[in-house]
């Protein structure tokens, strides 16, 4: 049975990317139908490779969520675009993701794209908010001088404008292949690297400038509490320097509070389960610079 299921199943591997902030992970959300990857207005809010999985019976989809491509100057960020990289490497189909209120071409991405032989599609995503639609023509034009792309489409990723229209496009460049994972699993990341991740998205709200950057978190214990039924999860908050840790915790300790309030709404309805949070905010000097710190707090191989 397996086999006669296997000879006419459809399977690829998606990357979607592009530049930080123009929506890339809320289209691998919208197409997925769950909230995977964390989103945000700052930039950097992705920090490693996200699986998203579509099946259906005829095919799988793996859209693989990348950090947006930019230019680091430490160690993390230099980590971050090598990731975004090799991703383009390792896939069937390139998704670039651009803003359509961003305007022209992207040069120094569609580079990347020069040297390889996969088709790239153009998604011209945010058209929710452009008032003068023709704009999207002289877009079209300005990138369809620079690449030439397999396709074009403009969406909302944000409203699901012309999603099912951008599947529908991909359909055909599927080749036949297996099921890589099982049809239920929508995405290769644990419970606890999500719960780590909806933690980290709450503090990207709650901080400007140079915090965000500074932040890392890991769930330091998972305890099962079978009195109450819940999961009593405890996190730390990595951060820089003191005057981060003052930030993050904010006046009478009301902004950490906020943050984990705010987390815990949201693991408490995608995980099904109710869950009691602890933060704890920690200092650690230099840890984007320091290749064990990274690894420790889940960046780089
Ligand atoms: N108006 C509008 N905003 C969007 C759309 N897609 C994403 N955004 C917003 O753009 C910001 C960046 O989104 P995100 O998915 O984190 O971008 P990424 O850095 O490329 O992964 C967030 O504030 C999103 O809400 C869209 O289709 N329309
Ligand atoms: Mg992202």
């Amino acid at each position: 049975m397996k086999n006669l299921k296997m000879s006419s199943h459809k399977s690829g591997f998606i990357a979607i990317v592009g530049r930080p902030n123009v929506g890339k992970s809320t289209l691998i959300n919208q197409l997925i139908g769950e909230k995977i990857a964390i989103m945000s207005p700052k930039p950097q809010t992705t920090r490693n490779r996200i699986l998203g999985v579509l099946s259906t019976d005829e095919y799988q989809m793996i859209f693989v969520d990348t950090p947006g491509m930019h230019k680091g100057r430490d160690l993390l960020n230099k980590s971050i675009d090598k990731v975004a990289v090799s991703s383009i490497n390792d896939v069937d189909i390139v998704l670039f993701v651009v803003d359509s209120m961003k305007g022209a071409a992207e040069d120094h991405i569609i580079d990347y794209f020069r040297g390889i032989k996969i088709p790239v599609f153009l998604v011209i995503n945010k058209i929710d908010e452009l008032k003068n639609k023709s704009a999207i023509d002289e877009i079209i034009i300005s990138y369809l001088n620079a690449y030439p792309f397999e396709g074009v489409i403009p969406i909302s990723a944000k409203e699901k404008t012309h999603l099912n229209r951008l599947i529908e496009m991909l359909v055909p460049l599927l080749e036949e292949g297996p099921e890589f994972f099982p049809a239920d699993m929508k995405s290769d990341q644990s419970e606890e690297k999500l719960m780590s991740e909806l933690i980290r998205e709450k503090i990207l709200y709650h901080t400007e400038q140079e915090v965000p950057h500074a932040v890392a978190v890991v769930i330091e214990s998972l305890v099962e509490n079978p009195e109450l039924n819940t999961l009593d999860v405890t996190a730390l908050i990595i951060v820089e320097r003191t005057t981060q840790k003052q930030i993050l915790i904010g006046k009478g300790g009301e902004k950490i509070k906020k943050i984990g309030t705010e987390a815990r709404k949201e693991i408490n309805s995608l995980l099904n389960t109710k869950i009691h949070l602890t933060l704890w905010v920690k200092i650690k000097k230099d840890w984007r610079n320091r290749p064990n710190d990274l690894k420790a707090f889940g960046y780089g191989e």
